[in-house]
């Protein structure tokens, strides 16, 4: 049967995904097909990524990488495609977050965050992007979030990167979409991984924290995504399904930027 989702042979590196989104998506590339490669900044987090992978069945290789030094980058795509093949698909989902009033962050803070979650997924895509000419094509998929679109208290850091990260999407569209490379973007909503665990704590009298009530109330779907709710949309923008969308953003937030949120 041809099946326009197959990913079979293919070669995906998900960045930073030893847990959280990036394992989710990286298990979800394998279900389809895809020989798994990833990176964390440390042994100690590639370990243990790699023992879940085997945990869950799913074969994997994993590098020390840190997504914000270009050479080490430049190393890990010569490993890869020593150890494994071109890269065919790149996840960039690698990514912190501070939360800290914009008027007490500091300026090696604010740095901090845009090179992780912007200035790093410029310099993987920077690395594979020859390779991907070079074979005929490519698919690239930027973790972006609420904040490419909105803002709030606390994250200006962020949402500057993760908005970039937008448009570094669809300038990666613009400037590669003759070479067959489709860049798109999942936007994911409120989703429940440890990024997420301090704005989901119990208060001291068990109640939910305000900003978990607040999204439950701020999204149609009344409940925080699950990892396994960005694995359908990620194996359709790795695969030849989406040959035809590029410099979109899909987002997974189960209808949030659609609403304008349920009455106290
Ligand atoms: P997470 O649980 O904090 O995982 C992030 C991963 O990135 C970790 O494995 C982390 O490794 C790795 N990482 C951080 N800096 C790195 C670097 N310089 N080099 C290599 N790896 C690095 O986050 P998540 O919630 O799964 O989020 C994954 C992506 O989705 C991020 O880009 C995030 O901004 C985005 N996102 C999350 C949500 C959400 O609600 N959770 C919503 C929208 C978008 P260490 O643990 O070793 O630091
Ligand atoms: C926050 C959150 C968010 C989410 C996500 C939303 O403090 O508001 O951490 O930014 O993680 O990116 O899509």
């Amino acid at each position: 049967m041809n099946n326009q989702f197959s990913l079979q042979g293919k070669t995906a590196w998900v960045t930073g995904a030893s847990y959280g989104i990036g394992f989710a998506i990286a298990k979800a590339l394998a279900g389809a097909g895809a020989n798994i490669v990833f990176n964390d900044i440390g042994q100690t987090q590639v370990d243990k990524g790699l023992a879940a992978y085997k945990e869950d069945g799913v074969l994997s290789r994993g590098y020390v990488c840190d997504v914000t030094d270009e050479n080490a980058v430049k190393e890990t795509v010569a490993k890869i495609e020593r150890d494994v093949g071109v890269v065919d698909i790149l996840v960039n989902n690698a990514g912190i977050i501070k939360r800290i009033p914009m008027t007490e962050m500091s300026v090696e803070d604010f740095r901090k965050v845009v090179d992780v979650d912007l200035n790093a997924p410029f310099i993987v895509s920077k690395a594979v992007i020859p390779g991907m000419i070079k074979k005929g094509g490519g698919k690239i998929i930027n973790i972006c979030s609420m904040m490419s679109e909105l803002g709030r208290e606390t994250v200006s850091a962020y949402a500057a990167a993760k908005g970039g990260l937008k448009m570094l999407t669809r300038n990666i569209a613009s400037e590669y979409g003759a070479y067959n490379i489709q860049c798109n973007g999942i936007g994911p909503g409120y989703i429940e991984t440890p990024q997420t665990a301090p704005l989901r704590e119990r208060q001291s009298d068990g109640s939910r924290h305000p900003f978990d009530q607040f999204i439950i109330a701020k999204t149609p779907a009344a409940r925080w995504g699950t990892t396994d709710d960005l694995k359908g949309p990620a194996v359709f923008l790795a695969s030849s399904a989406s040959d035809f969308v590029n410099g979109h953003i899909l987002y997974v937030d189960g209808g949030i930027l659609a609403y304008i949120g349920k009455q106290p």
